[in-house]
């Protein structure tokens, strides 16, 4: 029985080369296309994956609803609670390198809950430097949200007190380059 020539019906697609073998035939295709026929596009099926891929990393993203190791979720934001000495300037630089911002205290709630997680004073974004008596978020550039000042704080003691801590017993201001202060607060959204 003779063998028929698959080839005659010209079955590779998109330029490729038909060889009649014994029983069928075989493409080879031109660089770009794959398949038995070479009806396959890879440029078409390459941006198909990436089109695949991207969904997937924008669902991932969607679902992400943990805070980074070491640092504790509260009311859909994520804080880091540093226990090193360091000026304002190196705390609130080192928020920043974090992908965070020195923490703003919003409300009542947020502080008694970043309180019971200190162990001593913490810097958190509040200063009038340049601006004396006017206390603002460096972060959001806005008067501050709102304040728990210690008795007879702020009192811009010797004419050089511009960055706030917050401790226990309330808020007070301090020199912004004063090392002193054990911890520092960090916060994002989650
Ligand atoms: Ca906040
Ligand atoms: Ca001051
Ligand atoms: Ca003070």
């Amino acid at each position: 029985m003779a063998d028929i020539d698959e080839c005659v019906a010209k079955p590779c697609q998109h330029g490729a080369t038909c060889k009649d073998q014994e029983n069928g035939y075989k493409c080879s295709c031109l660089p770009g296309y794959a398949g038995s026929n070479c009806d396959t596009g890879l440029r078409k099926e390459l941006s198909k994956m990436a089109l695949i891929i991207e969904k997937i990393e924008k669902t991932c993203e969607v679902r992400a609803t943990q805070c980074p190791y070491n640092w504790k979720l509260y009311n859909g934001h994520c804080y880091f609670f540093a226990i090193q000495h360091s000026t304002w300037y190196e705390a609130k630089s080192q928020c920043s390198q974090a992908g965070s911002y020195l923490a703003v205290v919003d409300n009542r709630h947020e502080d008694m809950w970043l309180q019971s997680n200190l162990k001593d004073g913490a810097w958190i974004d509040a200063t009038d430097y340049g601006h004396e008596g006017r206390w603002i978020s460096s972060y959001y550039g806005r008067n501050l949200p709102y304040t728990r000042w210690r008795g007879g704080e702020p009192n811009n003691s010797n004419g050089g007190e511009d960055c706030a801590y917050m401790n226990a017993d309330g808020w007070n201001d301090c020199p912004c380059n004063e090392y002193a202060i054990p911890q520092y607060i960090c916060e994002k959204i989650l």
